[in-house]
């Protein structure tokens, strides 16, 4: 594609990244590569120097990653981007980037979990400290504001909760106090949500989600909106060394080709699904972010391009219940992660969290009866069909449940 041309998401999903490459291929080739030849060790000593622009050992830059890291940044609207091995990977250069011993965090108590343990653990020991908040009551962010913050970090809709926050509103507070917002936009990948129009400073994505959506790559990414912040992060990131390999990155940039039809029908079952589930008998609520009960439907409908693919739920009948519902279903599969073209799910108080005992999890907000769906781009019938017939055998439970 010509580069002086406007055009929409949908064909910037398909053209973004791809560069001019020897013999023309459609698609960037694979540079499985660790390293890279100089011509002479001028040009060696020059390209070290930063006076030419070139590719030196992979670690540092590699041309199949870098295609996939431009797509990212032009889908997002960011100046560059960074790929990482993983979206914890990313999340760790991030704060080793943005802060220092002494320094302090805001961040949502509705993150993915690893990402507060990473909080709690390693940036705690490093003299970092952390501060959780309900990030939907935006009080709670300026009360916890202190002239050493140097962070505010939000997922939104956040992991596991759906919770949703005003990502407009957090950046005005934010900025306010001279620190910096950075958004996990995971759940609702650029195709939904754009976090630079609203203002705050540091995009993220574990893009073993929506953006590869195929559920064959572990990687992360960091957008960022300057150069100065760019040449700041990969010198850490390098240092980390967390970086995401030719092959894996590959496989993103393709699978983000689809990105934009993915989650239009991502969205399109999801909405169906919940609207479903929200008037079975065997449920008690349904949590999705376009259902006109979820707490904070109207700041999504004002900050979010779609609802998303995620929807949780809480069964009536309890662990039992949930156990029955993830052994009965037949389309379904019984998995952890998301954001793929299969429909996962998965019943944390018997599976993820089910060493933490039932107290442990009440702490964490994890109900016996709560279910997780990420959904796919199966033919919804196909879906309900099969919540239906599971939702039916695990009836008996709460039978039981209400007898005794
Ligand atoms: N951010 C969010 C919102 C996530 O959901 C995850 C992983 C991460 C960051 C970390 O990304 P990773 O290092 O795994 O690429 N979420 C998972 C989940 O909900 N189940 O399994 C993984």
């Amino acid at each position: 594609m010509k580069k002086d041309i406007k055009t929409g998401f949908d064909t910037i999903c398909v053209h973004a990244g791809i560069g001019d490459y020897e013999f023309n291929p459609v698609v960037p080739p694979i540079y499985q590569t660790s390293t890279f030849s100089f011509d002479t060790a001028e040009q060696g000593g020059s390209l070290f120097a930063g006076e030419q622009k070139g590719y030196i050992y992979t670690r540092m830059l590699n041309p199949t990653v870098e295609a996939m890291e431009n797509a990212v940044a032009e889908l997002e609207g960011g100046h560059k981007a960074l790929g990482c091995a993983s979206g914890m990977a990313a999340v760790h250069t991030i704060f080793a980037s943005l802060t220092q011993s002494g320094d302090h965090v805001v961040c949502s108590s509705a993150v993915y979990g690893p990402t507060v343990t990473l909080l709690k653990t390693i940036m705690a020991k490093y003299g970092v400290e952390t501060t959780f908040v309900n990030s939907s009551v935006l009080d709670e962010i300026e009360n916890a504001m202190r002239p050493n913050t140097k962070v505010v970090f939000i997922e939104t809709p956040g992991n596991p909760t759906l919770a949703i926050s005003d990502l407009e509103e957090i950046a005005k507070i934010t900025h306010k106090h001279g620190a910096k917002v950075v958004v996990d936009n995971t759940f609702m990948s650029p195709a939904l949500q754009s976090p630079f129009a609203l203002g705050t400073d540091v995009i993220m994505h574990s893009m073993t989600k929506f953006l590869n959506g195929h559920a064959d790559v572990v990687g992360g990414i960091i957008v960022v909106k300057d150069e100065e912040t760019y040449v700041s992060f990969r010198k850490v990131l390098n240092q980390l060394g967390g970086v995401i390999d030719p092959f894996n990155s590959f496989l993103v940039h393709r699978g983000i080709k689809t990105l934009s039809i993915r989650m239009q029908r991502s969205c399109e079952n999801s909405l169906k699904i919940a609207e479903y589930l929200e008037s079975h008998q065997e449920i008690k609520w349904v949590m999705y972010p376009g259902l006109k009960s979820h707490p904070q439907y109207d700041i999504g409908l004002k900050q979010q391009k779609g609802h998303g693919g995620m929807i949780s739920f809480e069964l009536k009948g309890g662990f039992e219940a949930g156990k029955i519902l993830m052994n009965s279903v037949k389309v379904c599969t019984l998995a952890v992660s998301l954001g793929g073209v299969e429909t996962l799910i998965q019943h944390p108080a018997s599976m993820t969290h089910f060493s933490l005992g039932k107290e442990g999890r009440e702490a964490a907000g994890i109900t016996d009866g709560l279910v997780r769906l990420s959904v796919g781009i199966e033919n919804v019938e196909d879906l309900i069909y099969d919540l239906e017939q599971a939702l039916e055998k695990t009836k008996s439970k709460e039978l039981a449940l209400e007898e005794a």
